[in-house]
């Protein structure tokens, strides 16, 4: 490895994050702002600018390389969201690029599907089988039979196969699995979903408050240094969590909420601020409509009435509420990401989203900005391209009842494969940088409708769980091996970065744009993609309009003009519904049968001896992206499941013997789905009722041979889900657990 863990460790500690890699859920971590900027010199002999696929923010970074290796990476300090500095993740990345475990060649399967045997082929002879395949499927059940999964960057050229193929069947579990109820509820409230980067303002804000978003083991990068920021300048955090988050330790107020029971918490908040008078009249009046059917609805939603469902004492909410109050507009109310918890979630999105909006931060400073987009012009394709008619995909998953879907659902593609689901079953799924077996519900489900599929393609870095599943697997190059297409997301400041290869691509691996146009020639749809490579297809995109492609890959980032992004800047504060009004009674909602605000509605409860299972991030990792990676697993290499202390001290089954603290115990969970073995946490910083694992262990992948088998996977236990009504969203905190001490069978 060309850089020692210890070295390794010491780089990330100069990063955005660091200090926490060095203490695991230390506390230091909002220190990081304090911390130097790494120096941009170089170890090696020179620097290629590009943007990190560790997650999906899109950070830009400088791979440092010397003798063909990457030796460093450190932050771009031009790229509006790193500014210099990088999560941990984002520093491990040559943990990827040199794990020996990565898939080296195309494979095609030569046994029964999921037994995970593989031989070793040529790309020709892979692509060969892929496009026959495809094609078959094509010619029995029409184009719209194949469906893409797809999640990263390299996603574009597959979604541009599949535009020409002719299939509108494209999902992402970072939707319906993720941010789906989200962009859902704050559509419906003002006119628009948020997408990613989330359009926040957190440097400027004087009261953060976040429900469940634990930001800092979360650790998008730019939110975590402008959290530090805002902290710095003497905001007030007020944190909603079971659980006493990284963040929570930070705050002024944590409220210790009872799981599942956040809508009755954001009621009372609502209740207090307009008993109280602290809400934002004026703005309320002018920007938004529904105000006096919203003030009769919370009017006997008082702390009292939620203390009895959420657990947080009356004062703590009435003390909250004002705090909450006091600092508007510049009082964010902090949007969540991954957001599908109960199946209620756009309900308690929609909470949020009028909360936001009583304070009058929607499109203030310290609160909701407009965000512009880079304008690049999209590639000249030939006038004369053959468009296959496509079906509207959305009929299969919105036939299913789900009409505020803004995209189609990961979910939705799973169940219109599974035969006569929809107006026509799915037979061929081309799966992109998805590990569908740790992102969707039930493994037992998903695994039986994978079976159903006629083919299936993976296209991914590592021989994951959902490669073993495939007919073919075709390995592509990490991210520093290969170029991409630019990013330029809507952001506060508008940007356009560039993705280039730092070294050459690893043993056959090649980059997803030489993947997918080749797949397309094997198929006969070479001419949609006329691109020499994905460098002419970026300068190509870029001259249309002048822009400077050498500046842009030496700099690695192009700044646009900056634009008013708040009122206080000249920014309109209008919302982007029908009418222009900030819908705080949804019209829309009531039309279709559903609550028109936000009604709380109590969860069922685990049975005796059970305790609700919830997950989170680690600083350190991107689910199981990163698992296998040696340099982030050395100083984190296992999860371990959090248990209140308090609560283990009368735990049935271990009254003879109390359990201890790191103590291996085994999962069980309701309908008796067992985890691996996992150490036990025992902390006073969880609640009683729930435990809580951080996602992505327990790879059952044997080809990943440094994760395979350690820790516990929360998805295996999520055999159960609670779809939501109104986005299709699936629910996932709804499954409970006993423990079991490892190697004692019940
Ligand atoms: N390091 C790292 N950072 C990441 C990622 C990663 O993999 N690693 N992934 C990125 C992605 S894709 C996403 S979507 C985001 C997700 O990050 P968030 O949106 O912050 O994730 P959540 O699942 O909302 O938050 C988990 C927290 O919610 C709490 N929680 C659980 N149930 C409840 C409840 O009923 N009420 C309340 N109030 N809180 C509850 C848990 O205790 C935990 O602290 O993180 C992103 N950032
Ligand atoms: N139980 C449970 N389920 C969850 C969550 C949870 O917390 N608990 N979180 C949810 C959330 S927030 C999200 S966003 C989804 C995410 O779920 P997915 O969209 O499936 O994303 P990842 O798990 O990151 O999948 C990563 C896959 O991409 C591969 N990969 C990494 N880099 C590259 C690359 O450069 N190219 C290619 N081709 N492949 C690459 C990895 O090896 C891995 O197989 O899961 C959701 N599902
Ligand atoms: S937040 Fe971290 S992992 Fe994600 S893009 Fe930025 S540096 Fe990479
Ligand atoms: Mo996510």
């Amino acid at each position: 490895m060309a850089i020692t863990r210890r070295k390794f460790i010491q780089i990330g500690a100069a990063g955005a994050g660091g200090a926490a890699v060095a203490s695991g859920l230390g506390t230091r971590w909002w220190g990081l702002d304090r911390d130097p900027v790494p120096d941009p010199g170089t170890d090696g002999d020179r620097v290629v600018a590009s943007y990190c696929e560790l997650c999906f923010w899109g950070c830009g970074v400088l791979a440092h390389v010397k003798d063909g290796r990457v030796t460093k990476i450190t932050g771009n300090p031009e790229h509006p969201l790193s500014r210099g500095m990088l999560c941990p993740r984002g520093a491990g990345a040559t943990g990827l690029l040199y794990d020996p475990d990565r898939l080296r060649r195309p494979l095609v399967r030569r046994a029964k599907r999921g037994e995970d045997v593989f031989e070793e082929v040529s790309w020709d002879a892979a692509l060969n089988e892929t496009g026959e395949k495809l094609l078959q499927v094509k010619a029995r059940h029409g184009a719209e039979a194949v469906a893409l999964f797809t999640h990263g960057s390299g996603g574009v050229w597959f979604k541009h196969f599949m535009k020409a193929w002719g299939s509108p069947n494209v999902g992402a579990p970072s939707y319906a699995q993720c941010r789906g109820p989200r962009e859902a509820a704050f559509t419906l409230t003002f006119g628009t979903p948020l997408g990613s980067p989330e359009p926040i303002d957190l440097a400027n804000a004087r009261c953060i408050t976040l429900i469940g978003s634990h930001l800092g083991e979360n650790m998008h990068n730019t939110q975590v240094q402008e959290l530090a920021e805002a902290i710095g300048k003497g905001a007030g955090l007020v944190v909603v969590d079971p659980r006493f988050s990284v963040a929570a330790s930070k705050a002024k107020f944590w409220l210790p909420v009872k799981p599942g029971t956040d809508i009755a918490l954001l009621l009372a908040w609502m209740n207090v601020l307009v008993a109280e008078k602290l809400y934002d009249a004026e703005y309320v009046a002018r920007y938004a409509e529904g105000f006096d059917a919203l003030a009769a609805h919370v009017a006997d939603k008082t702390p009292e009435w939620a203390y009895a469902i959420t657990g947080v004492r009356p004062e703590l909410i009435r003390a909250s509420a004002r705090f909450i109050g006091g600092a508007r507009p510049a009082s964010l109310v902090h949007p969540g990401r991954h957001t599908v918890w109960y199946g209620d979630d756009t309900q308690r999105e929609r909470a949020m989203a009028i909360l936001a909006a009583l304070l009058g931060s929607w499109g203030r400073r310290g609160g909701y900005l407009t965000a512009s987009k880079f304008p690049v012009p999209a590639y000249p394709l030939p006038a004369d391209l053959p468009h296959a008619p496509a079906k509207d995909p959305t009929d299969k998953p919105k036939a299913g009842g789900y009409p505020l879907a803004t995209e189609v659902l990961a979910s939705g593609l799973c169940d219109a494969t599974k035969p006569g689901h929809a107006l026509y079953d799915l037979k061929a799924w081309i799966v992109y940088g998805c590990n569908l077996l740790q992102a969707m519900p039930n493994r037992k489900e998903l695994l039986d409708t994978i079976q159903n599929l006629e083919f299936m393609v993976a296209i991914d870095v590592l021989p994951a769980e959902v490669t073993g599943w495939a007919d073919v697997v075709l390995p592509e190059s990490t991210y520093l091996e290969r170029d991409d297409d630019v990013s330029a997301p809507p952001y506060k400041r508008p940007f356009v970065a560039l993705r280039q290869a730092a070294v050459e691509p690893m043993y056959d691996s090649r980059p997803g744009w030489w993947i997918a146009k080749a797949l397309a020639e094997h198929v006969g749809l070479g001419g949609w993609f006329p691109w020499k490579d994905a460098k002419e297809y970026v300068r190509t995109r870029l001259a249309q309009k002048g822009l400077p492609y050498d500046e842009l890959a030496a700099k690695g980032v192009l700044l646009g003009p900056a634009a008013p992004t708040c009122e206080e800047e000249g920014a309109p504060v209008g919302a982007a519904t029908e009418n222009g009004k900030i819908q705080l009674f949804s019209k829309e909602l009531a039309q279709l049968g559903f609550d028109p605000l936000p009604v709380y509605v109590p969860q069922d409860e685990g049975p005796p001896g059970h305790f609700r299972l919830l997950s989170g991030r680690a600083p350190l990792h991107t689910f199981g992206r990163t698992v296998n990676n040696r340099l982030l697993a050395e100083p984190f290499p296992e999860n371990e499941v959090w248990l209140n202390a308090d609560a283990a001290r009368s735990l049935p089954g271990f009254e003879l013997r109390p359990l201890e603290n790191g103590e291996r115990v085994v999962l069980v969970n309701q309908d008796g789905i067992r985890s691996t073995p996992v150490k036990v946490k025992l902390t006073q910083r969880i609640r009683g009722d729930c435990v809580y694992l951080v996602h992505g262990w327990g790879q059952t992948a044997r080809r990943l041979r440094y994760a395979h088998g350690r820790g516990a996977s929360d998805s295996l236990l999520t055999s159960r889900y609670k779809v939501d009504p109104i986005m299709g969203g699936t629910g996932m905190n709804v499954n409970f657990v006993r423990l079991e001490r490892a190697g004692e069978a019940a």
